[in-house]
This record gives C-alpha cells, sequence and structure tokens, in this order.
C-alpha cells in the first residue's frame, strides 16, 4: 500500500464544465446516470488523451464518449478512458448498494432514509468522477424514488422542478464533488425564512424524523444567529435562497457542509431543555455555526488537496470560537478549547499518529480528521488574528476572498492574503506547518531593587525557532496591570527588559493561551496563587490553578496544600458568602473550572511512563482531600444555589448550574446520596438531572440503580438521551469488562450506529482503571475486528485508542502491543485500520 504524498501533487488533465446526475432509487438498488462535460485544463502542458476516473464498488452498466463506446478499461479503484479529445460529453449508467452500505460512506441509508456523505473520498463511491476537491462542476441532479414510499428529494442548490415522484435540483455555484448532497425519505420539516443584510429572502429548513420535530426550535434559532453573525463579524451574506438541514441518527463524523444542504448527526441538532445539557446546547449551537460558516471558508473557496485540510477546517472552527465567544462567556469557552487541545491534541502530538497540520502524505484520507489538523489549526489562525488584531485580520480575509473566491488553494495562500493585506512578514510563522509536535519554551525572570529592571528570558527548546505572540502582564501585588501586551517571540533565546519597575511585579504568562505550546515559567508557588486569586485573565486563573492541583496530584510534598486549599477557600467564600474581601473570581462558571481536577487524561501526559493505576489513585486522594477540607463549604453554596429557577441558557444561569452541580459531585462522592437522589427526582431540565445521574452512579449505592431505570423508562424513546444512558454506565468507575458486555446485550445496542458505539465503547476505553486490562483490550480489538468489514473509519477510530501504547506500564504496553499485531494479522484489513497500526507498530 502506497502512501499519497503531498509533493506529488499534480493539476488534474481535464477539468469539468457540469455534471448532470440522476438517481433512481429503490429498496434492492440504485442507478447512477451521469453526464459529465469534460474538457482540457488549460493550466497544463502535458499532452495526454487518458482520462483516470476514481470509482470504487461500482458496477458499470454503461459508458458513452460523444454518444459512441469509448476506448476504456476498468482498473483497480476506478475506470481508464483512452483517445479523448480536447472536449466531450461522457455518459455513465451504474449500479450501487445504498441499502448494503453499512460504511456510512457515499450514499447509504439510516433508518430507512437515504443520504449521502461524500467528504473526503465518499463520491467515488456512487459514480466514476474527478474525486478531487479542484475540480469544480455546476451540479444538476435529477431525483426519482417511489412517491408512495419517499416524500422528500433533495438535493444540493435550488429546486427546479417537481413532479410525482421526482425532483431536479440545480447548484449554480461550482462545487468539488465532495460538497455534494442527496437526501431521500420521509421526514418532517420545520421551516422559517432569514433576511440576509441586503434583503434576500432565504428559506431555512430542518428536516428530521417525524418523532424529533419538537427538538427542532433550539437549531433553528441557532441557525438564524450564525447568519446574523457571520454578517455582523465578518461581513459575509449567504449566496442561495435556499438553506437546508437534515438530521440522521446514523453518520460518523458530526455533521457536513455539503453546499445548500448540510447532513447532520442528529446529535448536533436535536435539543430540548429535557433531553439535553447546557454544554450540549453550546455545542449543537457551535456546529451549526461551523458547518454553515463553511459556506464561505470551505465551499466558496476550498482546498485545492486534501493536504491543505486545515485551510477549510482550522479556519472554520477559529470562526466557531469566535461565535461562541461572541454569543456566551468568551474565557471559558477558551478555557474549555484549551484543555481540549492540551488533553488531546498534545496528546496526540506524543502518539504514533503524530502528524503536520498539514500533513506530508497518507494512504486514508479519513485518519486526517484530526485534533492536529483542526484544533491546533484553529490555533495557528488564532495567533495569526492575535498578531494583526480583528481590523488587520478582517482585511486579510477581504483580500483572500477577493483573490480566491470560487477557487481551491492552499494554506500558502491563505496566509499570503493575511500578509499582503497588513505588509506582515509570516515567513518563519510557517514552521507551524511544518514541524510537528508541541513546541517547548521556558521563562525566567529577574528582578533587580537597585536599578528597578526586570528582565526576562525567554529560551525555545525545538528544532527549530517558532514565531509566536506571547500575550503578557506584568501585575503589582493588587493585581493592577504595570504592564501588558504581547512580546513576539522568534529566536532560539530572547531577552526582554522593562524598566521603572518601582516594585517586583507578578508577570502573567501566555495570557488567554496566546500560542500553543508548553510553557514552564519560574513562578513561584506563592506567585501562582496570587495568580489564581487575582490575575485579571481568567484563562491564566484557571491555568495556575490546574498547575497547582497537577503538583499536589503528582507531587504533594512540592507545594504546601494548607495554602492553596486558603486560597481555594477565598475564592468560594468571597463570592457566596457575603465575605468582607473582594475576590475578582465572580463568575460561578470559572469557580466551577477553578474546582475541577485536571483530568485522568491529561495527568498521563505529564508521565514518562503512564501508570493508570497510579494516576487515578492519586487524583482520587486529592478529591478526597478536597472534600474533607470543603464539604460543609459545598453544602452551604449548594443549597444557596438549589432553588427553583425557570431554564435560561444565559451565563448566569449555566454559572449557577455548573457551581452547584460540581458541589454535588463532591458532596455525593463524601455519601451524599440522597441530596443526588432529590435532585434527580426533582430537576426541571436535563443538565441538573444528568448532573444527579453522575454523582449516584460515583460508586455503589441503594439510589443509583432506581435512579437509573427510572431514567431508562422516562427516556428510552428518545435516541439521543440513550446515548447519555449508556455512555454514563460506561463510565462509571464500577462499570467493567462484563458490564459492558452486558449493556452490549441491551436491545438498544447497535453495533451500525456510531453514536452508540461511542457511548459504550468510546467512553470506556476512556475509563481507563477499568478498560486497561487484557480483557478490556481482548474487548476492543474484537469489535475493530468486525468494524474492519462493515465500518472502517470508526474502525480506525477505535484502533487509535492503542496509539499512546508505547508509553505504558511494560505489562500493558506488551499486551496492547499484541492486540495491534492480531489487529495486523487478519484478513483484508482496510486502509483506514492498517494506517493506524502500521504507524504504532513502525
Ligand atoms: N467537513 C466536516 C466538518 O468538519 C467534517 N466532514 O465540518
Ligand atoms: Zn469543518
Amino acid at each position: 500500500l502506497q502512501p499519497i504524498y503531498r509533493k506529488d501533487y499534480t493539476l488534474s488533465e481535464y477539468l469539468i464544465h457540469t455534471t448532470e446526475l440522476e438517481f433512481d432509487l429503490t429498496e434492492t438498488q440504485t442507478i447512477v446516470t451521469s453526464k459529465i462535460s469534460f474538457y482540457k485544463n488549460p493550466k497544463s502542458n502535458k499532452k495526454t488523451n487518458i482520462l483516470f476516473l476514481d470509482g470504487i464498488d461500482l458496477e458499470l452498466i454503461s459508458i458513452l464518449v460523444d454518444k459512441a463506446k469509448p476506448d476504456y478499461k476498468l482498473v483497480e479503484q476506478g475506470l481508464e478512458i483512452n483517445n479523448l479529445a480536447d472536449e466531450f460529453i461522457l455518459e455513465i449508467k451504474n449500479c450501487i448498494h445504498p441499502e448494503k452500505n453499512t460504511s456510512l460512506y457515499g450514499l447509504y441509508q439510516s433508518n430507512g432514509n437515504f443520504c449521502t456523505q461524500c467528504e473526503a473520498h465518499g463520491f467515488r463511491q456512487i459514480t466514476y468522477y474527478l474525486d478531487r476537491p479542484d475540480v469544480l462542476s455546476v451540479f444538476t441532479t435529477h431525483i426519482k424514488a417511489d412517491k408512495q414510499k419517499y416524500l422528500v428529494l433533495l438535493s444540493n442548490g435550488n429546486l427546479i422542478k417537481q413532479i410525482n415522484g421526482s425532483t431536479t435540483w440545480h447548484d449554480p455555484t461550482p462545487k468539488p464533488c465532495y460538497l455534494f448532497a442527496l437526501v431521500v425519505g420521509n421526514f418532517a420539516l420545520k421551516e422559517d425564512t432569514y433576511i440576509t443584510l441586503s434583503g434576500n429572502e432565504v428559506t431555512l429548513k430542518i428536516y428530521v424524523q417525524a418523532h424529533n420535530i419538537n427538538k427542532t426550535q433550539f437549531a433553528m434559532a441557532a441557525l438564524k444567529r450564525s447568519f446574523a453573525w457571520e454578517e455582523k463579524r465578518f461581513g459575509l451574506e449567504y449566496d442561495l435562497d435556499i438553506y437546508m438541514i437534515v438530521a440522521v441518527d446514523d453518520f460518523n463524523m458530526g455533521a457536513m457542509e455539503n453546499k445548500g444542504l448540510n447532513i447532520f448527526n442528529t446529535t448536533y441538532v436535536l435539543a430540548s431543555i429535557d433531553t439535553v445539557t447546557d454544554k450540549d446546547f453550546i455545542d449543537i449551537e457551535a456546529v451549526i455555526g461551523h458547518e454553515y460558516f463553511h459556506n464561505w471558508t470551505g465551499n466558496r473557496v476550498t482546498c485545492r488537496d486534501w493536504f491543505q485540510l486545515s485551510l477549510k477546517e482550522g479556519l472554520t472552527v477559529f470562526r466557531d470560537q469566535e461565535f461562541t465567544s461572541d454569543l456566551h462567556t468568551r474565557s471559558i469557552k477558551r478555557i474549555e478549547d484549551v484543555n481540549t487541545l492540551r488533553t488531546l491534541q498534545f496528546a496526540e502530538d506524543m502518539s504514533s499518529m503524530q502528524h503536520l497540520v498539514r500533513p506530508e502524505h497518507y494512504i486514508e484520507m479519513n485518519n486526517f480528521y484530526t485534533l492536529t489538523v483542526y484544533e491546533k489549526g484553529a490555533e495557528i489562525i488564532r495567533m495569526v488574528h492575535t498578531f494583526l488584531g480583528e481590523v488587520g485580520f478582517q482585511k486579510g480575509m477581504q483580500l483572500y476572498f477577493q483573490r480566491f473566491d470560487g477557487d481551491a488553494v492552499t494554506i500558502d495562500d491563505f496566509i499570503q492574503s493575511m500578509s499582503d493585506a497588513n505588509n506582515f512578514d509570516f515567513d518563519q510563522f510557517m514552521y507551524w506547518y511544518s514541524q510537528s509536535g508541541t513546541p517547548e519554551v521556558s521563562i525566567v525572570s529577574d528582578y533587580n531593587h537597585n536599578d528597578k529592571t526586570f528582565k526576562v528570558f525567554i529560551r525555545q527548546h525545538s528544532q527549530c525557532d517558532y514565531f509566536f505572540p506571547l500575550r503578557f502582564a506584568l501585575l503589582d501585588d493588587t493585581g493592577t496591570k504595570l504592564e501588558s501586551g504581547i512580546l513576539t517571540v522568534k529566536d532560539k533565546e530572547q531577552i526582554f527588559i522593562f524598566n521603572n519597575m518601582d516594585v517586583e511585579p507578578t508577570p502573567s504568562w501566555l495570557r488567554g493561551f496566546s500560542a500553543p505550546i508548553k510553557l514552564k515559567s519560574d513562578l513561584t508557588f506563592k506567585q501562582k496563587i496570587f495568580l489564581v486569586r487575582h490575575d485579571s485573565d481568567a484563562f491564566n486563573q484557571w491555568d495556575n490553578a490546574q498547575q497547582l492541583w497537577l503538583s499536589l496530584i503528582l507531587i504533594p510534598s512540592s507545594i504546601n496544600q494548607d495554602l492553596f486549599f486558603d486560597a481555594i477557600e477565598k475564592v468560594l467564600k468571597n463570592t457566596f458568602l457575603d465575605g468582607s474581601c473582594v475576590s475578582l473570581v465572580q463568575d460561578k462558571s470559572l469557580i466551577c473550572e477553578i474546582l475541577t481536577l485536571p483530568s485522568e487524561q491529561f495527568l498521563h501526559q505529564q508521565q514518562e511512563i503512564i501508570d493508570v493505576f497510579e494516576v487515578h489513585d492519586k487524583r482520587e486522594k486529592v478529591i478526597n482531600k478536597i472534600i474533607e477540607r470543603f464539604k460543609l463549604l459545598f453544602s452551604k453554596i449548594y443549597s444557596k444555589l438549589n432553588i427553583y429557577q425557570p431554564y435560561e441558557l444565559t451565563p448566569e444561569a449555566v454559572g449557577n448550574r455548573a457551581l452547584k452541580n460540581i458541589c454535588l459531585y463532591y458532596l455525593a462522592i463524601s455519601g451524599e446520596f440522597e441530596l443526588a437522589f432529590e435532585q434527580f427526582k426533582s430537576a426541571n431540565c436535563m443538565n441538573d438531572k444528568m448532573a444527579s445521574l453522575k454523582a449516584l452512579i460515583v460508586s455503589d449505592n441503594s439510589y443509583k440503580n432506581i435512579a437509573l431505570d427510572g431514567f431508562y423508562h422516562e427516556f428510552k424513546n428518545d435516541t439521543q438521551v440513550m446515548d447519555k444512558y449508556f455512555s454514563i454506565q460506561s463510565s462509571a468507575s464500577t462499570a467493567n469488562v462484563e458490564s459492558i458486555k452486558v449493556l452490549m446485550q441491551h436491545k438498544l445496542f447497535s453495533f451500525n450506529t456510531p453514536n452508540r458505539l461511542r457511548s459504550v465503547i468510546g467512553s470506556f476505553s476512556q475509563n481507563y482503571v477499568n478498560f486497561h486490562n487484557q480483557q478490556g483490550y481482548e474487548l476492543l480489538t474484537n469489535i475493530i475486528i468486525k468494524l474492519n468489514q462493515s465500518n472502517p473509519q470508526i474502525g480506525a477510530k477505535l484502533t487509535s485508542v492503542y496509539n499512546h501504547w508505547q508509553r505504558f506500564t511494560p505489562k500493558l504496553k506488551a499486551l496492547q502491543k499484541q492486540q495491534l499485531e492480531k489487529i495486523l494479522a487478519i484478513e483484508n484489513l482496510s486502509n483506514n485500520i492498517f494506517e493506524i497500526i502500521q504507524a504504532a507498530l513502525k
């Protein structure tokens, strides 16, 4: 199996003017007829008259070039046609079997409805085509299906014809085939309109299965907020008269930005106060925004080749992060995003699948829809924004669209636009795309009483010298800023000197996490405590608390626990018990974040050799210390906050619930199950119900099963809530391989629905102490082997659990290696899984 390399990119010899497709869908087969008008690429100077078209698992019925039988042959993974003119019309008829397609890639069925997923290479499983993002075409799509059975027949663009049992769609904007979509089935429709800034009326439609129609209101409102935010912040409007979203239960990813016809995993559409948590609401809004924002960053300007994936994903994630930050609480959003980045992306950087934000090669492109491409990619865009400021960044965006609207381009093209619009040199900055791994930086400072100078020494420990913004402030002992701004770091070693410092300042480094690096500073324990209480940068308040928790967990002797707990107590008391001193920590969501310990997964990264049991025990010890010290205070705060209030999604209300529920969690661990059970019974929203259920399952107690059963009976008909029901059990400290096998026998467990697999197996694989043993591995491996046949994309995702095997304690390391070898030995191993295993065993 040969990888595909970025350096081997060549232009397509032929391009496409128009593509006319006809789909004839029945229960037992789908006939696809295509009429494609090709022309020689004027930019290519190669003399060739051969065309290769991608095609996988297709049954060719007929083929004509300019109405005559061409000189062609079927080859591996496609079709080769010879002796072609410079312009010609190709007509192909082929048969496919969506009814048997369990890979959820190409055209497939979910609950009897047909839908598609074409990114990255799914279109070639529909018909023969130039399946590459730099070949753009206008599409016209005719759909025929049994009109008794299927009432909704959709594709991209505008509906131009509808007669009994068939529709015709025309999408005027040229697009690559990965943005093609088709949906046929029975759905209920939620409809609304949006008037754009320039006065165009856009029809908004959300299609869901009929029983879900009462859970679409939030998504519709979120969609309108996305349209409005895009106009306000980026000055960008929607370009068609109709925008459709279809939600399906069976989907490999979160959602897909197909032009004018987004297809979503139901998880990211369906919402009601009774069925989703506060975090779910905000995540749903973010994904709806993300897919909408792709209309400009991804669809109108797309990627030249798949190595450029971060061009659209990094940029669009940055934009959706900004959307959420503008609509909710910026600092909390930042804390959550950085926590995800440091927990998962930094770990990916330490794993066998470490790769560049712009990868150099792939065997299976779907393995590169990763935290590195998405989240680290977004951090790089954020640094561009930090350097240029909002105005400069928007100038760069304008130039980018001016230059490339309608094109398929590269990451270099984007950065060049930012550079040219601002006269800013990004040459050295490009290391962020050409070097993998997380940069390590250290910082040491020195205050001189005599000459009142504060000297800062910054040192980079990486292969290359990165170019990045270091946002900082120097604070006096009341927390007032003496100096603040952005240092531009670019050399291996740099010194910055601040003069006229009458008192020794406390530095607050890397505010808002202004670069995705690992920073080691010489801050003392006391300075960190001070920053937890007094830094005006909420991110750094949280981050210093995290560092202190980390020390307390991993090296308890390294810090003074009493002093740290005194500071935490002040943070808690000042705000709630009308104490006399004023704290800067007023935001209850922030207090909740400060009270949340680093996850086991994050702690693993700090270990040379991962010992899951040791980490778990050490973390539990600290939890017990917290309870010992704060139990009374938690009770008081809990009763103060646990008063009936109608549900709202305001920062204030979200913060109240967050803090109340973390108190409940600690109280439950201390044995207060009755309190949790009371909340379980009286909760007026899923957020509080889930929180109480999570509190009840921390250990065995008399309420646990009553609550779980009650939850099941109340929600057994709700697919999304049932995912929570499964995942909460798989994550429980009482779960083990046997109990997971029991869950897999449950009548609502389904192997073919990725959401359900993620909620059972995905969750269990992160339940470290219970998963990491021979039986746990064997369970996972057997599932991977089954998925290799039915859904290799999800199989590869689960295989990635083993990507860290080399860092585990010897016994677990050896066991994981055996699993990798066992999977490698199976017959017909998919490219997806092969690539992951090969990297892991290299
Ligand atoms: N392009 C999708 C998204 O990230 C994933 N297929 O929005
Ligand atoms: Zn995306």
